[in-house]
């Protein structure tokens, strides 16, 4: 898992944050490095049944402010899963992604009100809350298992539901 654009392309109005030279480093290092691990590493998976498995956000399907070219390259990214799975799926091996809610880590402490997202996110989704790191890593797990031999090329939302409602609770909106 490995996920980058430079700062000042996640801040303000996507029109005017996106550059060329932003679009082509989020893309390289957020996507394309998922085929470059597939190509450099087929050989060594575990014969017949190997599993990759990459991390991805909400923002390659809906937008929200300031995650810009980084919602481009995550939908990119989840397009290489479908066309990976595909391209491994003859030999066994299961291509997937997990779509994680936002979790407090070192590297979201450098997006601008990403305290507010957390709120924002734990009071609409059905669950509540916020998800835990080893809730991703439970199901990173379960995605590695023979438990989900049936399983490639999806997108696992592990968001405590979130992407699945439009208007939340009316409950305490103003
Ligand atoms: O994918 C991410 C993190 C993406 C990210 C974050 C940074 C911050 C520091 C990529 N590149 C950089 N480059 C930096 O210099 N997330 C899902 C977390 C995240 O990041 C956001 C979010 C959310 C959620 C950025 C803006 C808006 C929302």
């Amino acid at each position: 898992a490995v996920g980058f654009a430079p700062a000042n392309e996640l801040e303000g109005n996507f029109i005017e944050a996106t550059s060329r030279e932003g679009f082509k480093i989020a893309h390289d290092i957020s996507s394309y490095s998922f085929v470059a691990l597939a190509k450099a590493g087929k050989d060594f998976l575990s014969k017949g049944n190997g599993s990759l498995i990459t991390l991805s956000y909400l923002g390659s399907q809906k937008t929200l402010p300031n995650y810009n070219v980084m919602g481009l390259a995550k939908a990119s990214l989840e397009a290489s899963v479908r066309f990976l799975a595909v391209s491994l799926g003859k030999e066994g091996h299961r291509v997937n992604a997990i779509s994680a809610g936002p979790i407090k880590t070192l590297a979201a402490s450098g997006v601008k009100n990403f305290k507010k997202m957390l709120s924002y996110n734990a009071e609409r989704a059905p669950l509540g809350r916020n998800v835990s790191t080893e809730e991703i890593g439970n199901a990173a797990t379960f995605l590695a298992s023979d438990l989900a031999s049936g399983i490639t090329g999806e997108t696992l939302y592990v968001d405590a539901g979130f992407n699945i409602t439009a208007m939340g609770s009316l409950e305490d909106s103003s």
